[in-house]
């Protein structure tokens, strides 16, 4: 039995994006803690949540390994553990903002949200495994499953699978979660194990994780290869990759998009600006257009593949008038914002300078 339901709907502030599959999004504008909490966190599902076990739970590790192993989830208890910040962006947040519009779910600025999470790192599982010298990938896969609703499509039902090169797979902030700001995982967050990739985007933290296979050639999935996936060109031939780093983004969370704010007032404009690149170094906001740009305070310290939230006191104008802001992240690498969304990344990786436009109104 699959469960397609938020365990106790503790969180009516949550924008339904999809039932069925459920799809939820954190009310951005709400933005006040560094932590998303759990019941706030968005839920991105490509399937119904499946109904797992904790007594017959089992964690599988093959392939192209010396010792595979089968965990169970006490096994996985007993380990040594990690716990660290770490926000999640689904590739596909602001695709709403997208024009012309874009297939999928019409995410605005919320499929995003920062956890602490506790898990092992799953370097300490490869030491056990002992991966074979050619190893290349690790493909996790996930218990749910279903049938792809739109061509091109695997024939029949197939389970979320997302792979990771073993580089990435063997850095110490990769976990194999079991909690979730210092909880169990709930049903919709990938109760009991799930896989965290910091720095990589959403789709790669693998939830309801039932096996961990390793590959000897990149791992050409559904969600690596059609889904979450763009063409690039190199040697002037058209290739297709996987989505990997989280790029550079900035959000303004407030004030929201067609807000009245105040004239001839302080109005305190917050937002947040994160990178899996490089660290975030700055953020500029713009209130006139993008004429001019002023640096925001951060309320955050830089800590890796984690959010900073930032915020800048506005005088806003003496007279009422429509006002365009603007917020622009720089990362440790000198890299900025576009302001025009990458064609190459169609309904993906959405992180352009997103304008919020307000009214300020008279008393
Ligand atoms: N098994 C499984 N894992 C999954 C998914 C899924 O549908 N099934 N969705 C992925 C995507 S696209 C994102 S953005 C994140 C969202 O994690 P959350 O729902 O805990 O916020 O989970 C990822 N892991
Ligand atoms: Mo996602």
């Amino acid at each position: 039995m699959a469960i397609d339901q938020v365990s106790g709907l503790s969180s009516p502030g949550l924008i339904v994006r999809g039932e069925k599959p459920l799809n939820l999004e954190f009310p951005f504008g709400s933005l006040d803690s560094f932590l998303t909490p759990t019941a706030a966190f968005y839920v991105r599902n490509h399937f119904a949540i499946p109904d797992l076990d904790k007594k017959s739970y089992e964690l599988s590790i093959d392939g192209a390994v010396e010792i595979p192993l089968a965990l169970s989830y006490d096994d996985l208890r007993c380990m040594p553990s990690e716990t660290l910040p770490a926000t999640l962006e689904c590739a596909g947040n602001s695709r709403a903002f997208l024009e012309p519009t874009v297939d999928g779910v019409p995410w605005e600025r919320g499929a995003v949200g920062t956890a602490e999470w506790t898990g092992i790192r799953l370097c300490d599982l490869l030491d056990r495994v002992r991966p074979l010298q050619q190893a290349y990938e690790v493909v996790f896969e996930g218990a749910d499953r279903g049938t792809v609703p739109k061509p091109p499509r695997p024939v029949g039902s197939i389970a979320y699978a997302r792979s990771l090169p073993l580089s990435k797979a063997r850095q110490a902030e990769v976990l194999i979660a079991f909690q979730m700001n210092g909880q169990d995982l709930t049903p919709e967050h990938g109760w009991p194990i799930r896989a965290i990739v910091p720095g990589y985007y959403g789709m790669a933290s693998v939830k309801w994780l039932t096996r961990i296979h390793v590959v000897e050639c990149p791992f050409t999935g559904y969600w690596q290869t059609t889904e979450y996936a763009y063409w690039d060109t190199h040697a002037s031939l058209p290739s297709r990759h996987p989505l990997r780093e989280a790029m550079l983004k900035s959000l303004i969370a407030r004030p929201s998009p067609k807000e009245q704010v105040p004239a001839a007032s302080v109005y305190e404009v917050v937002g947040a600006a994160w990178s899996g690149v490089a660290e975030v170094v700055d953020v500029e906001l713009s209130v006139d257009g993008g004429h001019s740009w002023r640096s925001a305070e951060f309320l955050d310290p830089v800590r890796p593949f984690a959010w900073r939230r930032w915020r800048y006191a506005w005088r806003t104008p003496d007279q009422p008038m429509h006002c365009k802001l603007m917020a622009r992240a720089r990362d440790a690498n000198g890299c900025t914002q576009p302001e025009e969304h990458d064609r190459r990344y169609e309904g993906y990786s959405i992180r352009h300078v997103l304008p919020v436009n307000v009214f300020v109104t008279g008393h």
